[in-house]
């Protein structure tokens, strides 16, 4: 990898800042290394080919294995980046190091509080489980500590971004005039976005399912919980991918030698991100009754136009990549593909993160027709559709990432660059494997989120090949995907003994065309928050009204609300909640 001499590395020039992003990536990675054990203990489960847990603690392993994938490693290490992003592009530290740090732990004590819920579902000793899955809507209830470490979890990252708004109002009040720099205005509209999409979930978990598991409210709505969980439901998958946008915007076209080709393109991408990513949650419940066809329409149209800032993504990081390849001198039509830096793992990885991304996106463009969707819902095909978009594109793109950035943070070099390279590469292989089973076999109508796909005296009707050697596909898959995973972690852990060295600082080239050629309005946030706002009371405020009037805020029969607190109802509080610690005390003991 060309370093520049002269340039500082991020650790030189932020030691605090830096030291806050590999805190955020350690927990990212703990995250992921136990979520993939989780993932690969389900593969080989599911299809009968090695079974070390019983059936009944699938569910348990499933909600690990989502939870700390795509809640705890994809947020802790968007944080990570977001913190990096922000710092280098406004040149600014925090206002205040202590409240980042404070968020930071605020974040790291939730996915504790959450992840001790969930695996008591396999501590017979204590009387608490969360096998609610990541998709956590009524009626599966959770242990109330799931809930609550939920809430602590989400207001780290709502602080986050308030750390992230008040670095940027100071750099506002130096620069009146100047453009937000690239990458800050990234970190700024995806949490605007965030915001926006949490309030689903904050409302749907504080007011509905944390009294519910801790009693003061004896049911919910479940209609109701669920078209909450998808309001935020949606627009969290952008929260995962944004992150890696920014990767591919701006640090991709540099390892590929070459320059983003349009900084206004990209600024208009995210601000579509913003516009268009939660009035769209609708399309996770296409099947759902109590739900007029009519939302489900619109919701539809609206997920079709959610397709244009993905369609400008591949346009703009494509040619940003060509103008790369034409600088190391690629010729020809497609001969310029040959003079990309194929044995860098950060550029290898995220080129075929992208190339996994357009297959997803192409699935997830099947899921969004009303009609089509009824033949793939609840089948298999949708994790394969997830495992490419955000166990991929993200996934691979975090990893990759971290390739690049792991000097810039450290100032170590990397272990092994073949290793890591060999890494990305089984990445694909193995995920090209476990999702195209996945797709087929739901195609099949193979049922997803079960232990027992394989219904006694029932068989599935197969075209070609059968459903053992889809099993087969599936679980080799998986398997390559664990080994990867482990190359990645030992790589990292190995690079730890690294010894520091100077002279490893990276810059990232301007645009092609640069923020001057964009119209000053696109960094309006304000605007387009409001825009958002309005556009999401738009396609919610019908829907949701509908829902509550048909079956009432806590469906029919509910008992009043909100719920008092009465001597009564505080001493069932500290039973639920002091129970199950004092019991796994004991065990400890
Ligand atoms: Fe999705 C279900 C529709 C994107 C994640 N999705 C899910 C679930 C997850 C998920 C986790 O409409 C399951 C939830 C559950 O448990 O029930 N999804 C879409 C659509 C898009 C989409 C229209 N999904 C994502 C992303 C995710 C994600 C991103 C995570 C990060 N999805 C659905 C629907 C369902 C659904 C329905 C419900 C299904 C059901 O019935 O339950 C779009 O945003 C996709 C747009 C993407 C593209 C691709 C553009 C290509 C690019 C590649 C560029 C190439 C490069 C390489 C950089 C149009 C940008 C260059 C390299 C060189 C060498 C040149
Ligand atoms: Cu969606």
């Amino acid at each position: 990898m060309a370093t520049e001499a002269g340039t500082p590395t991020f650790a030189n020039k932020y030691p605090e800042e830096a030291s806050i992003v590999r805190r955020a990536f350690l927990v990212a990675f703990i995250a992921l290394g136990v979520g993939a054990l989780a993932g690969v203990i389900q593969a080989l489960h599911r299809t009968n080919i090695l079974r070390i847990i019983p059936s009944a603690d699938y569910y348990t392993v499933l909600t690990l294995h989502g939870v700390l994938l795509v809640i705890v490693f994809t947020i802790f290490f968007l944080v990570g980046v977001f913190q990096w992003a922000i710092t280098r592009s406004l040149e600014r530290s925090p206002p205040n190091i202590t409240f980042t740090k404070a968020w930071l732990g605020l974040m790291s004590l939730g996915s504790v509080m959450t992840g001790a819920a969930i695996v008591s579902g396999v501590i017979s000793e204590v009387d608490a489980s969360a096998d609610v899955l990541f998709t956590f809507y009524a009626p599966l209830q959770a242990h109330p500590l799931f809930y609550a470490g939920l809430v602590v979890f989400i207001v780290g990252t709502w602080l986050a971004g308030v750390d992230w708004f008040r670095t940027w109002l100071g750099w506002r009040r130096e620069h009146p005039d100047e453009r937000i720099p690239l990458q800050a205005f990234m970190v700024l509209t995806t949490m605007i976005m965030w915001y926006i999409a949490t309030i689903g979930v904050a409302v749907s978990v504080l007011f509905f399912l944390l009294p519910w598991s801790l009693g003061f409210i004896d049911q919910v709505n479940p209609l109701l919980t669920r078209t909450l969980f998808w309001f935020f439901g949606h627009p969290v998958v952008y929260f995962w991918l944004l992150p890696a946008y920014l990767l591919w915007y701006t640090v991709m076209p540099k390892i590929a030698g070459g320059r983003l080709f349009s900084d206004p393109l990209a600024r208009v991408v995210f601000v579509l991100f913003v516009l268009l990513s939660t009035p769209v949650g609708i399309h996770h419940q296409y099947m759902d009754p109590g739900i007029a066809q009519g939302f489900k329409f619109i919701a539809m149209t609206n997920t079709m136009f959610l397709l244009l800032p993905s369609l400008l993504t591949a346009f703009t990081v494509v040619a940003s990549i060509e103008h790369g390849a034409r600088q190391r001198g690629g010729t020809g039509l497609l001969g310029w593909l040959r003079a990309l830096p194929w044995r860098d793992p950060a550029f290898t990885g995220m080129a075929l993160a992208g190339l996994m991304f357009a297959a997803g996106g192409f699935s997830g463009m099947v899921n969004a027709g009303m009609n089509i969707n009824y033949l793939v819902h609840n089948t298999l095909w949708v994790p394969g559709h997830f495992h490419l978009t955000v166990g991929t594109a993200v996934a691979l793109t975090f990893m990759a990432g971290t390739y690049w950035l792991w000097p810039q943070l450290t100032n170590r070099r990397l272990y092994s660059r073949p290793i890591a390279l060999a890494q990305v590469v089984l990445w694909f292989g193995g995920m090209a494997l476990m999702s195209n089973a996945m797709h087929v076999s739901g195609l099949f109508g193979i049922p997803r989120r079960t232990a027992e796909p394989q219904y006694q005296g029932f068989d599935f009707a197969t075209t070609f090949g059968g459903v053992s050697e889809l099993n087969i596909q599936l679980a080799l898959g998986g398997t390559l995907l664990f080994v990867s995973t482990l190359l990645f972690l030992s790589n990292l852990a190995l690079s730890l003994a690294q010894p520091t060295r100077s002279g490893l600082g990276q810059q990232l080239p301007a645009a092609l065309s640069g923020p001057e050629d964009s119209p000053r309005v696109l960094d309006n946030l304000a605007l387009w928050s409001g825009i958002a706002v309005v556009l999401v009371v738009l396609a919610y405020a019908l829907p949701l009204g509908s829902i509550i009037a048909d079956s009432g805020l806590l469906g029919p029969g509910g008992t009043a609300y909100p719920a008092v607190l009465t001597p009564d109802s505080l001493a069932g509080l500290q039973a639920v909640v002091a129970d199950p610690v004092v019991r796994a005390l004991e065990v400890v003991a």
